[in-house]
């Protein structure tokens, strides 16, 4: 793996847009979160390889323009960042839409022939460097290998065009409904194996401690893979004064690596009726409801998602908690 030039070197990112902006259903590129642990490397498209190795039959090398050999295939997708991977109670809320483009990681695996004993995948990106005063070869994640019907892409292009620089050019790993992290840029390497990845993105950072129902740690972990429901309310923004007695539109969404089954939101301790539309894809679902406001005063406004599998967005502080909008009913 040949090393390209890092610029810039070492972490980077930008932060994304607060949930009362994310108006738009497609989160247009320019608004999107980038995060880059170790900093930005500079690939050019011919240049650039994917090596297949491990538990293959045939281990293979493919070029940039090889993924024309394969049908192309779009899905709109929920892109979140899991926040700091070290304070998993801390919600991030770095939520957005979009739309990839690229080749089902199937389709090419299909051509080197899995072998059975295959449990996980690992992915390698180009990127190296210092992270949180560790020296890293490269970034390193993995993700079942049972996961790969579920629209693994390798992807070129975001949102129509050709993957920016900073978000995995010319070409990443994106495995949908996963959170961020594990859809891996400037992607350089798949191996299949029987084990987990040893590097310390797998290991020492991206697993949570497994709480009981009181909340104290088992002191098992499990990794950060599948996003939790979540919501966000978009309207009314944080601050807003509402009418008493006139009706005021609530809105927001929902998502989660399972399909939301259902919203429930409460003005203060009063439940609003929810309207949810059903999931398309992978995308996040729209949900709003109309409350009329009966008496003065401050209130908070919040939305608790529950996935099809029963899961809900908790109350207790954790990556996908409640979200509160305070508002002022006058
Ligand atoms: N090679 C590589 N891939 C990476 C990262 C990285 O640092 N290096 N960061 C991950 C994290 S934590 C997130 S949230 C997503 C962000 O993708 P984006 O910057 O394209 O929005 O990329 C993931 N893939
Ligand atoms: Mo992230």
């Amino acid at each position: 793996m040949h090393r390209p030039e890092m610029n810039p070197a070492s972490f980077y990112r930008r932060i994304p847009l607060q949930p009362h902006q994310l108006t738009e259903r497609i989160t247009p590129t320019k608004d999107l979160i980038v995060l880059c642990h170790l900093g930005v490397p500079q690939v050019a498209r011919d240049d650039w390889s994917l090596s297949i190795e491990g538990l293959v039959e045939r281990a293979v090398t493919i070029r940039f323009d090889d993924l024309a050999r394969y049908p192309k295939h779009r899905v709109t997708s929920i892109h979140q960042c899991a926040g700091s991977p070290v304070v998993p109670y801390e919600p991030a809320r770095r939520i957005t839409n979009v739309t990839w483009g690229g080749v089902r990681l199937r389709d090419v695996l299909d051509h080197c022939g899995v072998q059975a004993q295959a449990r996980y995948a690992w992915a390698t990106g180009l990127d190296y460097g210092r992270f949180d005063q560790v020296e890293v070869e490269s970034y390193v994640k993995d993700f079942p290998v049972a996961r790969l019907d579920q629209d693994v892409l390798l992807a070129y292009e975001l949102n129509g065009a050709p993957l920016p620089v900073e978000h995995g050019f010319p070409a990443r790993l994106v495995v949908p409904g996963f959170y961020g992290t594990n859809s891996v840029k400037w992607l350089a390497r798949i191996t299949l194996a029987a084990t987990r990845a040893s590097g310390p993105f797998t290991t020492r950072y991206y697993n949570d401690p497994v709480l009981d129902a009181a909340r104290h740690d088992t002191g098992r972990t499990e990794p950060v893979w599948a996003i939790g429901p979540e919501s966000v309310i978009v309207a009314p923004a944080p601050g807003a004064r509402l009418t008493r007695g006139s009706e005021s539109w609530i809105w927001g969404w929902a998502w989660g690596d399972a399909a939301i089954a259902s919203v429930d939101v409460f003005a203060g301790d009063e439940p609003v009726r929810v309207t949810l539309e059903p999931r398309s894809e992978r995308a996040w679902q729209r949900f709003s409801a109309v409350w009329r406001p009966r008496r003065a005063g401050k209130v908070t406004l919040c939305s608790i998602a529950t996935a099809a599998d029963g899961a809900a967005q908790p109350r207790e502080p954790w990556r996908n908690a409640v979200y509160g909008v305070d508002v002022t009913v006058a």
